[in-house]
């Protein structure tokens, strides 16, 4: 059997991709609050209320002006705002995934449900209640909940009034927000990610921004470096059991030519977008190649005696990833461009691409897992992985998602063979087990699901959850421990 006897199999979500109740139980709002929906060639756009008193939009790369204010519009819709109502259907939802027989679900705890704002000194008890609820209906089917701290959720005042995360100041108030977790949750959960797909601040960037934006983005990047290895030394401190992991975008970059030049420049987006974070996550220190990185755009850090001591001190336990697919990068000019999951490359004529542009490589995944746990010899987690397609609901309600169960079947089986070329593989979380809002495009057709939401992007539908074809083939992979894939 190449998958351990308790191999944790289950699914992951994100807190403002499900819950909705955006503004119950005290919560606070999120900058997903004030991002409208959008489509593959429509990006979401962020609201807001200008000093003078206008309505206006940015898009994430873009800065508020000057005296603006985010703002929720009348005119607008917000899909994260309802998600898809797991706030209401909790049980339910977990329900369906003891069926499949998850041994792990991965869930995100929302910053602004337990700090409205991030300034309070005590956290809003009812926010608490809710995860406490939630984790022991986990525990009530002995789902093992993986929870992570930070999934692109800071509170929205924090956002406006301090400017994010390029602020130091978001350093202490996020270990007080961990802290509180590791505190409230002692004995509920053991499973501990500290910032989501940490490295796209620096992926999202394209090359031709300013230096500024670089220059925000790695002060942005170290400063949740800090904050995570200080989030990991208390949480060892307050339950030695925890086992606490980084969680990195995973990619897997290939050269387009064979020309050196390519061969070199793939070296090099594996270290900016790949290695640097889980590099100083898992070492503790940054790496040689960190100054060229900066050279490059004139960036120069504020880092403080302190925050070496502390980025040695709390290495990750785990190294967990998201993979959905490979991009190619080249040198070369003429090359037809790709891109997915806001990175940019080219065209792999070898590989096919979903209706989102996404390539299609389960090898990748096999490349990826070696690779990386050859670098750092520490239990690895696939904490995503998945395909967003268009779902038809026959006439029956029956969904025949045969292009998930085959995207599953190559990804699990490249995983298989992983395992068996040496590599510690713990877990294997799917993306969006249940349909739940894009966190690229605000959409809900892009659907992820073994189990289907009656939610459409017009905000319409009755929530309604169902199983499609890929729950029941899901439950037999689970059951197998992986050895049917049928
Ligand atoms: C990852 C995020 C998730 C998730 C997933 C799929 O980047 O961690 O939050 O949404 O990608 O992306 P999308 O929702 O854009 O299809």
């Amino acid at each position: 059997m190449p998958f351990k006897k308790d191999f944790l199999w289950g699914g992951a979500t994100a807190a403002n991709q499900i819950e909705g109740g955006w503004n119950l139980g005290g919560r606070g709002p999120a900058l997903t609050d004030v991002t409208t929906g959008g489509t593959v060639s429509e990006p979401r756009k962020i609201t807001y209320i200008d000093k003078d008193g206008n309505p206006g939009f940015i898009t994430r790369l873009q800065k508020l002006p000057e005296g603006a204010h985010y703002a929720v519009l009348d005119d607008c819709l917000y899909p994260n705002h309802d998600g898809i109502d797991f706030y209401h259907h909790y049980k339910e939802d977990i329900a369906l995934f003891a069926e499949m027989g998850f041994k792990v679900f991965r869930m995100s705890i929302s910053w602004s449900r337990l700090y409205p704002t991030g300034m309070e000194e005590e956290p809003n008890q009812e926010g608490i209640e809710f995860y406490r609820n939630v984790f022991r209906e986990l525990r009530k089917y002995n789902i093992e909940p993986l929870v992570t701290i930070w999934h692109f959720d800071t509170p929205l005042y924090l956002e406006e009034t301090l400017g994010n995360w390029k602020n130091r100041e978001l350093i202490d108030l996020f270990v007080k927000f961990a802290r509180t977790c590791f505190t409230e949750f002692r004995g509920l959960v053991k499973y501990w990610l500290t910032f989501n797909e940490i490295n796209n601040t620096i992926n999202f960037l394209p090359d031709n921004m300013p230096d500024e934006a670089f220059q925000e983005a790695y002060q942005h990047l170290h400063n949740q470096f800090v904050a995570s290895a200080r989030a990991v030394k208390i949480g060892h401190e307050i339950d030695p059991e925890n086992m606490i992991g980084c969680m990195i975008c995973g990619i897997t970059y290939y050269p387009h030519t064979e020309d050196p030049k390519d061969i070199l420049f793939n070296r090099y987006k594996w270290e900016k977008g790949i290695f640097y974070c889980g590099d100083v996550q898992c070492f503790g220190y940054y790496p040689t190649y960190a100054q060229k990185l900066w050279n490059e755009h004139n960036v120069k850090l504020d880092i403080t005696e302190q925050d070496l001591i502390d980025l040695k001190e709390g290495c990750v336990d785990m190294y967990t990833f998201s993979y959905y697919m490979s991009m190619s990068v080249t040198t070369h000019k003429d090359a037809a461009s790709a891109s997915g999951n806001m990175v940019r490359g080219t065209k792999n004529e070898y590989l096919q691409y979903s209706d989102w542009g996404w390539a299609y490589d389960p090898d990748g995944l096999q490349y990826y897992l070696e690779m990386i746990y050859h670098r750092y010899e520490r239990p690895l987690m696939v904490v995503e992985n998945g395909l967003g397609a268009f779902d038809t609901v026959e006439a029956d309600g029956s969904i025949h998602d045969e292009y998930r169960i085959d995207y599953f079947r190559k990804h699990i089986a490249s995983m298989k063979k992983a395992v068996e070329n040496g590599v510690d593989l713990w877990a294997y979380t799917t993306w969006g087990p249940i349909d739940l809002v894009s966190a690229g495009t605000g959409e809900m057709r892009k659907r992820y699901g073994f189990i289907y939401v009656d939610k459409h992007d017009d905000g319409t539908g009755t929530m309604a959850r169902s199983r499609k074809d890929s729950f029941f083939w899901y439950k037999k992979v689970i059951e197998s421990n992986g050895e049917d894939l049928d």
